[in-house]
């Protein structure tokens, strides 16, 4: 695919490690997994040293290189980099950033940094975190505090899956306050990139599902009821950042019997700030029935879908193509991105240090060719991040789940690329190549053929 870029993607917390070094304040993540009793994370695990990316970046890089990438997604640990006071710079935890950009730079590796990766500090957690309204000049400042540290960077993204930590109820107690708190802190996070006349691109990377009618009984009925689904889940975020208001029933949907999700005429011109392109974090689609016995959304998920990884998530290729296609009809075509797509299996060493993760390889194959569906028609999709680049800590479920193209061998913390990595490898090698061979090709037979 010409103008597509292939990368990988992490977030902090999950590779990180030094949880408290160079006055690194906790987040919330940090209280989740240290919490008294444990219970919260599988197997008592924490991010205290995951990969130890934060002492073995450099070494990181370099795989990435080896991996041919064209790009790499991070995200900034905002307690690492910010105490209390929003005027202060905690400059040990930036430079951490500032070397790793220009590491990946010197790479040719191009940066996507993602704002928020649900590690929200706790000194602001206890002022309520996304339920209390400061946290949106918070945040804002922050935002542009990272801007102006790390100018190199082409593209930015504000927050990743707020569908995610907000309905888990990460860093805020009530939901349409968060709701509410999280789109607006985006928008003003996109209008402040413009007024400081950014160079680059800013957007947000939503988990969207696309909600697929069943259609055995009543498919004019199974749409209506996707319909609802897919406004719940998607609808709720998009519709405020391209139209600038949710949808039109929303609150009767959520089961709110006020209207609690409204935007006024000066929020909803915040949380519409044009972006640059949307982020789309594709792992599953949902088959949806009518179900006259579940009002208000009348949606019954229908378990249609028998092929599924290791997080018991239905493995369904078609999706990614239809996600983007929807895009294109109900959002006019923005440039999109795949910011993470992949799938956790039970990878094992073999007795020479090797991985054999052929499903993840026939995994990814099969996503690529539904990318490659809509690029050729015409749908505006311009790369795709495999998640995650290595092994790291699954939220809830520690270590117990490995989405790698490397393998992590947490007792001695070894990298090991997985045969993933090198099958990876070898399609963006395959890539660029057809890409340069064509352009000598355009170039040798190009323009117009002289008529005598
Ligand atoms: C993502 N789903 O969340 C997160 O952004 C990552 O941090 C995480 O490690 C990764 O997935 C793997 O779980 C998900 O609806 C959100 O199927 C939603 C879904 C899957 C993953």
């Amino acid at each position: 695919m010409k103008d597509f870029m292939y990368g990988a993607a992490t977030s902090a917390y999950q590779i990180e490690g030094a949880w408290d070094e160079d006055g690194k304040l906790p987040s919330i993540w940090d209280e989740i997994s240290h919490e008294a009793h444990r219970t919260k994370v599988r197997n008592k695990h924490t991010g205290d040293v995951a990969c130890d990316h934060y002492h073995k970046w450099k070494e990181d890089v370099k795989l990435m290189k080896e991996l041919g990438i064209d790009a790499y997604r991070f995200s900034i640990s905002w307690s690492r980099i910010m105490p209390p006071s929003p005027t202060e710079v905690n400059w040990k935890g930036m430079d951490f950033y500032k070397q790793l950009v220009y590491e990946l730079k010197k790479n040719d590796i191009e940066p996507f940094v993602t704002l928020y990766h649900w590690d929200l500090p706790v000194w602001l957690d206890i002022l309520g975190g996304w339920g209390n309204p400061n946290i949106i000049n918070h945040f804002k400042g922050y935002a542009c505090m990272m801007f102006e540290a790390l100018p190199s960077v082409k593209y930015w993204i504000t927050f990743n899956e707020p569908a995610v930590f907000v309905n888990n109820f990460w860093g805020h107690n009530d939901y349409s306050e968060a709701v509410r708190n999280v789109l607006l802190a985006h928008g003003e996070a996109v209008r402040a990139f413009r007024q400081e006349k950014m160079k680059g691109k800013i957007g947000i990377s939503l988990n969207l599902i696309p909600a697929i009618p069943h259609g055995k009984k009543d498919i004019k009925k199974d749409k209506l009821a996707a319909e609802n689904i897919s406004k719940t889940h998607n609808g709720i975020w998009l519709d405020p950042i391209y139209k600038g208001r949710f949808p039109e029933d929303i609150n009767k949907l959520i089961g709110f019997d006020s209207e609690k999700l409204v935007f006024s005429k000066e929020e909803s011109k915040i949380v519409s700030t044009p972006i640059d392109f949307l982020g789309i974090n594709y792992y599953t689609a949902s088959v949806i029935e009518y179900d006259e016995t579940r009002p208000p959304s009348y949606a019954r998920g229908v378990p249609a879908i028998k092929e599924k990884d290791e997080m018991d998530t239905a493995i369904v290729p078609y999706g990614i193509y239809s996600i983007t296609d929807e895009m294109m009809e109900k959002y006019g075509n923005p440039e999109m991105y795949i910011t993470e797509n992949g799938c956790a299996f039970t990878d094992s060493l073999t007795h020479d240090n090797e991985v054999h993760d052929h499903r993840r390889i026939n995994y990814i194959k099969r996503h690529l060719e539904m990318c490659k569906k809509a690029v050729d028609e015409d749908i505006n999709l311009k790369g795709y991040f495999y998640w995650s680049l290595m092994d790291n800590f699954e939220w809830a479920f520690g270590y117990t789940k490995r989405f790698g193209l490397v393998y992590i061998h947490y007792p001695t913390l070894e990298r090991i690329p997985k045969d993933s990595f090198y099958w990876y490898q070898g399609l963006i090698r395959g890539e660029k190549m057809v890409n340069k061979n064509e352009r000598e090709l355009s170039l040798k037979y190009g323009g117009k053929p002289e008529i005598r």
